[in-house]
């Protein structure tokens, strides 16, 4: 069990494009469980790889009330999405603190690999469907905050960079026991 540290909006490393996994192996089993270990710690209900600084095509979920039905989706697809859409709050942990409204396909269907390395597919709707979209962004290199408008983007990069600064500050001032 380890946990990975999330990187934080506006970090240029969130807009890469992740690479399709070639072969779920050890590796990729060490990463999923090590990923689960973090979106539960966090409280998260998804994490993308993107958000622990590694560029593959690797997501977790768990949208259940009990926090005990982990999903992990590897090189995902989405096979149908509906038209109808929903418009949902949104947060995320590379953005903590923000909640703004999101359009999503309502329901969609998706075929991804499971940890064992078979292929799955799957139909989802309400929350797990909003958060399947918002991951599959990730691994894009697109934050939910780009859909947006560009005042709210500056303000929400302006609140984080002012955060991160603060807290780098903290930092220097107990490594020093000030
Ligand atoms: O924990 C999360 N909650 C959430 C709420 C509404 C829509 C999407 C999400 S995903 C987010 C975790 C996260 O940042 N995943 O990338
Ligand atoms: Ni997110």
């Amino acid at each position: 069990m380890s946990l990975l540290p999330i990187l934080r909006y506006p970090d240029p490393r969130l807009h890469k494009v992740a690479k399709p996994v070639a072969a779920v192996d050890a590796r990729i089993r060490t990463l999923v469980d090590d990923m689960l270990d973090t979106m539960y710690e966090a409280d998260g209900v998804g994490l993308a790889a993107t958000q622990v600084d590694v560029h593959e095509c690797v997501i977790v979920i768990d949208t259940s009330d009990t926090r005990d039905r982990p999903r992990v989706l590897i090189n995902p697809v989405l096979l149908e999405t509906s038209d109808e859409m929903v418009l949902g709050d949104e947060g995320c942990l590379s953005v903590p603190t923000i909640y703004d409204k999101v359009p999503r396909h309502a329901r969609i269907s998706v075929r991804a690999l499971g940890r064992d390395g078979l292929v799955q597919a799957f139909d989802a709707e309400g929350l797990e469907a909003v958060c399947v979209q918002h991951e599959m962004d990730h691994l894009l290199g697109k934050v939910f905050v780009e859909y947006l408008s560009a005042l709210k983007r500056d303000r929400i990069k302006t609140k984080m960079l002012k955060k991160a600064r603060e807290e780098q500050e903290l930092h220097a001032n107990a490594a020093r026991r000030l």
